[in-house]
């Protein structure tokens, strides 16, 4: 096996069974072992892309982390702690996707939608987005109505983005949307989140779904070369 794969798997490793550091004594049988931090640190100092450690380490470690849970082979810490060790990791990532912008595009809103506490996902979209050379305004997690609608009213011309993880909050995303649909009939809504699809989108009457960051700042982009609803 390549250093390279090597590497990746192992830091693939440490975010799914959650050894965020060296001094991190989670999980007992990786005690004294380099964790996500200092390997992503090696894998960029290697050579190694920030998006080939998102694609082949990362992300796919969460994904393995979900499909565990699903199965009940393991419980909210676990998760838990397979998050703090991703976020661990994009400490050094975040950098890179900052990094290269000159001009501000325009502006973009995010948040994650009521009763909802994921933000792994709605993080790395806000970083891409922010990196592709967007100011963000990002609201957080567990966002309310009239928090997105605020948001809008102080920065007109905004683009709104939505992230939701749950089922169950997809309801309260197609309760923001209608809101803000009444209030602010002209804004841009970009929804995601792993149990969004675009039928649900047509369905709730926002702009755009995109299943990944990519989506989002391609269609910003386009925004953008329109110059359409756009705060420039
Ligand atoms: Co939660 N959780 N969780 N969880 N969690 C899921 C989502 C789940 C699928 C796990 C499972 O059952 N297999 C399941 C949801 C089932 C469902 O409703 N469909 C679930 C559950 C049930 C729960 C709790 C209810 C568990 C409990 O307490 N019994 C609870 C709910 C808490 C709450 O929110 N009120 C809960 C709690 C947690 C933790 C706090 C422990 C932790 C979150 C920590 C954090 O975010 N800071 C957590 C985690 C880590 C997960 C999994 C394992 C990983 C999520 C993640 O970060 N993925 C997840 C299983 C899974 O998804 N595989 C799971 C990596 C991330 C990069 O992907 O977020 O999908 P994702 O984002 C992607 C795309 O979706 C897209 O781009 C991102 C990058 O590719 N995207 C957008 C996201 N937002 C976008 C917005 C856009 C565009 C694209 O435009 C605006």
């Amino acid at each position: 096996m390549s250093d390279i794969k090597e590497l990746l798997e192992k830091l693939s490793v440490c975010v799914e069974f959650g050894k965020i550091d060296v001094k991190s004594p989670y999980p007992p049988a990786m005690r004294d072992q380099e964790g996500a931090f200092e390997l992503t640190r090696n894998a960029l100092d290697s050579g190694i892309s920030p998006g080939e450690i998102l694609e082949e380490a990362l992300i796919p470690a969460m994904s393995r982390v979900g499909q565990k849970f699903s199965r009940n082979e393991i419980f909210v810490p676990q998760m838990l702690m397979a998050a703090k060790a991703m976020s661990s990791s994009m400490i050094h990532l975040r950098p890179y996707y900052l990094s290269g912008h000159t001009k501000r595009k325009g502006t973009f809103i995010i948040g994650t939608v009521t009763g909802d506490l994921h933000d792994i996902g709605k993080n790395l979209v806000a970083m891409m987005i922010e990196g592709s050379g967007w100011e963000i305004i990002d609201l957080g997690v567990d966002v309310s109505t009239d928090k997105f609608i605020h948001a809008a009213e102080k920065h007109p011309g905004a683009v709104i983005g939505l992230s939701a993880l749950l089922t169950t909050t997809m309801e309260n995303m197609k309760k923001t949307v209608a809101a803000l649909r009444e209030k602010h009939p002209g804004t841009r809504i970009l929804i995601g989140g792993a149990p969004v699809t675009a039928e649900f989108c047509t369905k709730i009457g926002a702009d755009f779904y995109s299943p990944d960051p990519q989506g989002a700042v391609e269609y910003l982009k386009e925004l953008a070369n329109s110059q359409q609803h756009v705060n420039l």
